[in-house]
């Protein structure tokens, strides 16, 4: 067999095994520096991305994976859908998850498939180097996936896919081997723009580009500290991540459900109920969503969400655990919770408000109290 057909088969190889592994699409690009430097090096010095400093570093790598792999030749770009279905509601006193995040994390069933379908090619090829990534490492799946025939970049900036819309997750394998490679996908965006319209937050400040530090997704998962005061009433009821802008989009009415049963999840992990949650310790925090994305906000970052969106509920039956994340050991949770309570009927919390304040010795939980009271 000559070469190029030997290439030809090999890759038809990769996609069958990739179906077979799980993986609900696969396209493949050749490795090379992207030209889309400008844009990224452009959207960092403008500071879009807040605090996500990784982001920063290792900027080289991002921009090029033959900084990874130094012999890379072909990424393998891999899309796995966890669509299940249910369509998220609003109900009082309940917290929003985000649908990535409901059911088990998708970083460990990504990795194994991804080891999986490297190990075959590495039966395939003996020589064949390559390194697999989802999520954590330095290449931006997107663009590459964007680059190949799995989906284009829609202007909320997620991958989207014609067959399966966006809601799917992205792993790479870099690899040394020259394959057969795709042509790219259309943009199929066109003159809508029901994402941007749909945006809580106004994160999306033009079409593909989005200011990360207005993103209810990084201010709910990423953001360590303090949420920015003027964001916190349009983060709703939502505990963790955002969706908002992919639901809106008409590309999702496509969405078929995912095969994969560990993504699926009862409505107690799509929306619980905000109240138990304020009391959460960290040894329950971590039982509880050790093996789920929520995970990633730490305890005391999932509690400040929790407290922000009982202020958000506007309800007295919220006053009552917000007292108690008053006393919370965490100033981040404390500071949250006074603010929260400011939100509802301050005649109730005035005298809540007066008692914590004559206790509380840390400046920035004081100064919010003093925010909610009207004293500031
Ligand atoms: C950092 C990060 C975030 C940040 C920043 C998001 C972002 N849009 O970049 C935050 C915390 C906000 C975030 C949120 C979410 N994330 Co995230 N995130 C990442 C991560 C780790 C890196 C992405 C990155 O490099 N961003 C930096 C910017 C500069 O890159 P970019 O968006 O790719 O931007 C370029 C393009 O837009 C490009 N561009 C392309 N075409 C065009 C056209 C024009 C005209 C212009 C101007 C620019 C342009 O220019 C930009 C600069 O290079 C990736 C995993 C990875 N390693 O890639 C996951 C990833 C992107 N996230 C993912 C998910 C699921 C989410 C959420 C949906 C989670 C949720 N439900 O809350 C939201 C979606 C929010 C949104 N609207 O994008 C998935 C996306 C899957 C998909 N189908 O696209 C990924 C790939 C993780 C994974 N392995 O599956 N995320
Ligand atoms: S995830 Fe939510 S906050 Fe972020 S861009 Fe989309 S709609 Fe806006
Ligand atoms: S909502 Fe419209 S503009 Fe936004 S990503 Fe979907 S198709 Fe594109």
């Amino acid at each position: 067999m000559n070469q190029r057909a030997h290439i030809h088969q090999l890759s038809a190889q990769i996609r069958e095994e990739a179906l077979r592994l799980g993986f609900s699409g696969t396209g493949i690009a050749p490795a090379g520096r992207l030209p889309e430097e400008k844009r990224f090096t452009g959207w960092l010095e403008q500071g879009f991305h807040g605090d996500m400093r990784y982001l920063e570093r290792q900027a080289q790598k991002r921009l090029d994976p033959r900084h990874v792999l130094a012999n890379a030749r072909s990424l393998i770009v891999l899309a796995v859908n966890y669509y299940t279905g249910e369509r998220p509601v609003e109900r009082p006193m309940q917290g929003r998850i985000s649908r990535y995040s409901w059911g088990f994390d998708y970083h460990s069933i990504m990795d194994g498939r991804l080891k999986s379908l490297l190990e075959f090619i590495q039966v395939m090829e003996p020589s064949a180097q390559g390194i697999c990534y989802s999520d954590i490492g330095p290449i931006m799946e997107k663009v590459w996936g964007a680059r190949t025939s799995l989906g284009w970049m829609g202007k909320h900036t997620n991958l989207i896919s014609r067959s399966l819309g966006s809601w799917f997750f992205i792993g790479v394998i870099l690899l040394d081997l020259e394959l057969d490679y795709d042509t790219g996908e259309n943009d199929f965006c066109g003159t809508c723009r029901r994402c941007i319209d749909a945006c809580p937050t106004g994160a999306i400040m033009a079409p593909y580009v989005l200011d990360a530090r207005r993103c209810i997704s990084y201010l709910t998962i990423e953001l360590r500290g303090p949420i920015p005061r003027p964001l916190r009433s349009l983060i709703g009821s939502r505990i963790f991540g955002c969706d908002d802008c992919q639901e809106a989009c008409p590309w999702n009415r496509f969405a078929i459900k995912a095969s994969e049963k560990r993504f699926y999840a009862g409505e107690e992990d799509r929306m619980p109920d905000l109240a138990p949650l304020v009391r959460i310790t960290p040894v329950e925090f971590k039982r509880r969503f050790r093996h789920s994305p929520i995970w990633r906000a730490t305890r005391d970052g999932f509690v400040r969400n929790v407290v922000v969106a009982l202020g958000n509920s506007g309800r007295i039956e919220a006053v009552s655990p917000l007292q108690e994340a008053l006393q919370d050991p965490s100033p981040l949770v404390r500071s949250h919770a006074a603010w929260a309570l400011g939100r509802i009927a301050i005649e109730v919390t005035a005298p809540v408000l007066d008692a914590a304040r004559s206790k509380e010795e840390d400046p920035a939980v004081l100064e919010e109290i003093q925010v909610a009271l009207g004293t500031y």
